[in-house]
């Protein structure tokens, strides 16, 4: 059955990969899934055939016949949970790395996004000089805390696993503030990421609709 997500028009990020279908895209080229994509304008998020899709008129959305997903994390897990590649087979290790999904998304990225919407949505209010480094020492709190669970490992637990995966794409929003260089454990990490193949051809992919 043939997938489809959904990807903005034109990413505002010009094609770094910062929007969240590059994760999605990044599970199927693990998961050796083809698939294709329906580019969204801005304004056709909000609109009722979107948002049949996607109740809160955002992108990626995910396409398999009858099925109609949203939220990265239930996309990349259903693609996990029905492809090899992504999840170990051992139950115990398969919750583990399902557990660093969780974490990725609900201990990871929120303290990021709160540093994203500080600096982009309130860099010119009044406060937002003084509030900046303290949303900056939350986020290296957390990365603190990653970089020593990491250690010296190659990825989070063993094998690359779906857990990476949403680990990386999360951390790689953080690339611009350049608060991952300070952690080079960290920054390593998402390198070896980054250089997965299939990773690779996610990145090429996006790029090639948002650079043009
Ligand atoms: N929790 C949802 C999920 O994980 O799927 C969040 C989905 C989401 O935030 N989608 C964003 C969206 O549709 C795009 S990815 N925004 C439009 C809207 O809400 O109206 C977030 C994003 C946007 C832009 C950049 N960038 O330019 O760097 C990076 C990430």
């Amino acid at each position: 059955m043939t997938i489809i997500i959904t990807a903005f028009e034109r990413s505002p990020d010009g094609g770094k990969g910062l929007a969240r279908d590059t994760r999605v895209r990044w599970a199927l080229e693990e998961a050796e899934q083809p698939y294709g994509v329906r580019l969204v304008s801005m304004a056709a998020m909000k609109e009722p055939a979107h948002l049949r899709l996607h109740p809160f008129g955002q992108i990626p959305t995910y396409e398999e016949g009858d099925l109609v997903l949203f939220e990265t994390g239930a996309i990349v897990f259903h693609i996990a949970q029905h492809h090899a590649g992504l999840l170990p087979d051992d139950a115990n290790a398969r919750a583990r790395a399902i557990t660093w999904m969780f974490a990725a998304l609900n201990s990871v990225e929120p303290p990021i996004l709160e540093l994203v919407i500080a600096k982009i949505l309130e860099g010119d209010k009044p406060w937002a000089q003084e509030r900046l480094p303290l949303v900056k020492d939350r986020v290296r709190e957390r990365l603190t805390q990653l970089s020593a669970r990491l250690g010296d490992a190659e990825w989070l637990d063993g094998a690359f696993s779906a857990g990476d995966l949403m680990m990386v794409s999360v951390l790689l929003r953080l690339r611009p503030s350049g608060l991952l260089d300070e952690f080079p454990s960290l920054a390593a990490y998402v390198a070896r990421g980054e250089a997965r193949p299939a990773y690779q051809r996610a990145f090429a992919a996006q790029l090639a609709i948002n650079a043009a």
